[in-house]
């Protein structure tokens, strides 16, 4: 089965903060979890380039737009790559093979009728590229987003027609029976969209004669595609519209297009009507998550107040920054996070927890079985109830992008171990009863290799190296797969008894 996975395309008028980072994680936990779970996976990212905020700052740095872009596109590829992110594509929107996907869609739409001129004048704000109703602005007249106030703008434009999709895109929003049903989540923002939805529909500016940096509009070269109905085209051109059809048929619909709320309207309203327009298959799901905010404040770009992934990255790793920010606010909902908060994630969920059961275990082991897995049977009751912990929700978890939850689930299932080895002392039994010894080991070493494939998607490189930690056999992907797929833990475990172990180190040193 497929599942193809996208995350918004990035504006490049800046470097990729923490709210990129939320969202790309995330879809690469999940995205992960699927290959997992033998999904064929498309899992998709890249950068928005066009438009007239690009542009703007392109030009205060004195640059041109492309060699901007260039610049920019490279340091989101860049910090991805720092982040372990595992996306099958990256595209960029002043790619040529996006260029002719464009083109397409708006032949299409043009053929149909669906693209008129009109004359157009409204607010528009630069940040969010959009123009806004005088009662979507803030008291102050701003814009709700970036606390800036819009400028007037006026200009002869061409229109898509999205009025004429609003009935169909209520269907199909709300009738889950509909054989086009487009779930979107969470339930509270999706009721907010056919709010809106049921007040009206007005027909959105598709092109721009204002501004240059942009695609142009092929039969009207004096104007170019607006930089949404560009961007938006994205989901389609790097699955291969319009000119590898087996690729096309092989990945789309999307399976989840995920976001922050900040631009839910545009997937789940303005996305889907070009679609339909074009005749072309709808997306499933649309996720929209919260918005962090950093210590009470809304975070930004254009408000400065950001964290960096370098610096996330600095403090805590890798593996534990991928850990950390998806566990700080629950999937959906707005969250405040702190530097303070997450070093007390940290010092609790890994350090102590995570930390202290591979540490104590192995120094057991070291100290008592010369560093290697002992010869023993395994306490299958023990294992089984860690297997429990994470087999009864975690995958649903997983599946519903919950991962503040299927966290809870490894936690539990690593403090349950750690209390089993509070329970049989095995510092007590080195004295008295070395055969119990070699079981309990044994078994917490099997217990400990469960963890690790389900943390897998989660901190890959960490949970490879547990599993060289604890001498499992195999390649632990593999391994995973085939456990993932048929639950059964093999007869002589997956820490075999004689392997060596390797000492651990201090997987995750405290943080004062
Ligand atoms: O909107 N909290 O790009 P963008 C959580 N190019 N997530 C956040 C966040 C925060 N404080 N700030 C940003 C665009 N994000 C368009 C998208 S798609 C066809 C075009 C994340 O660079 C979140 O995923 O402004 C949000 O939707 C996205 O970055 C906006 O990125």
């Amino acid at each position: 089965m497929k599942f193809y996975i996208t995350t918004p395309i990035y504006y490049v008028n800046d470097i990729p903060h923490i709210g990129h980072s939320y969202t790309t994680i995330v879809a690469d936990i999940v995205a992960r979890w699927k290959r997992l779970n033998s999904f064929d996976v498309y899992f998709l990212t890249g950068t928005d380039e066009h438009g007239a905020k690009i542009a703007e700052v392109a030009k205060a740095k004195g640059k041109k737009p492309q060699e901007f872009c260039d610049e920019m596109s490279a340091k989101f590829r860049a910090t991805w790559k720092l982040l372990n992110i595992s996306n099958d594509g990256f595209i960029r929107t002043t790619e040529y093979r996006h260029f002719i996907a464009v083109e397409n869609i708006v032949q299409i739409l043009f053929d149909k009728g669906l693209i008129f001129k009109k004359k157009y004048g409204g607010m528009y704000c630069i940040g969010c590229e959009k123009f806004f109703a005088k009662k979507d602005l803030d008291k102050n007249g701003h814009c709700p987003f970036h606390k800036t106030k819009p400028i007037l703008q006026s200009e002869e434009n061409y229109f898509f027609k999205l009025s004429f999709f609003k009935d169909a895109l209520l269907e199909r929003i709300t009738d889950v029976n509909h054989k086009e049903y487009i779930n979107i989540l969470p339930e509270e923002r999706k009721n907010e969209i056919v709010g809106k939805l049921k007040l009206g529909l007005e027909d959105v500016s598709f092109s721009r004669s204002t501004i240059e940096w942009g695609i142009p509009l092929f039969f009207d070269k004096s104007q170019t595609v607006y930089v949404w109905a560009d961007a938006l085209i994205n989901y389609i051109t790097a699955v291969g519209y319009p000119s590898d059809e087996t690729k096309f048929k092989n990945y789309w619909p999307a399976d989840v297009h995920l976001m922050a709320k900040d631009i839910l309207w545009f997937h789940s309203v303005v996305w889907p009507a070009i679609l339909m327009g074009a005749q072309l298959p709808l997306p499933k799901t649309i996720y929209s998550h919260g918005f962090f905010t950093l210590n009470g404040n809304k975070m930004s770009k254009s408000l400065g107040n950001v964290i960096s992934p370098q610096k996330l990255v600095e403090n805590y790793g890798v593996d534990a920054t991928r850990y950390l920010v998806v566990t700080l606010i629950p999937f959906g909902h707005d969250g405040d996070i702190s530097w303070q908060g997450l070093t007390l994630k940290y010092n609790t969920d890994l350090a102590n927890n995570l930390g202290n059961l591979i540490s104590r275990t192995l120094k057991v082991a070291e100290k008592n079985f010369n560093l290697k897995a002992p010869q023993a049977v395994l306490n299958l009751d023990f294992v089984k109830n860690v297997e429990k912990k994470l087999k009864e929700s975690f995958a649903y978890n997983m599946d519903n992008f919950q991962l503040h939850k299927a966290v809870e689930n490894l936690q539990s299932a690593i403090t349950l171990v750690n209390i089993q080895i509070e329970v049989d002392a095995p510092w007590k039994l080195a004295k008295t009863d070395k055969s119990k010894l070699a079981m309990c080991i044994f078994s917490y070493l099997q217990a400990i290799d469960i963890i690790a494939m389900y943390l897998l998607s989660f901190m890959p490189s960490l949970a490879e190296r547990i599993w060289q930690i604890t001498g499992a056999s195999g390649n632990i992907s593999d391994i995973t797969k085939k456990y993932f797929t048929n639950g059964i833990i093999p007869e002589g475990g997956f820490s075999v008894s004689g392997t060596d172990l390797k000492p651990p180190g201090v997987l995750f040193p405290r943080i004062l």
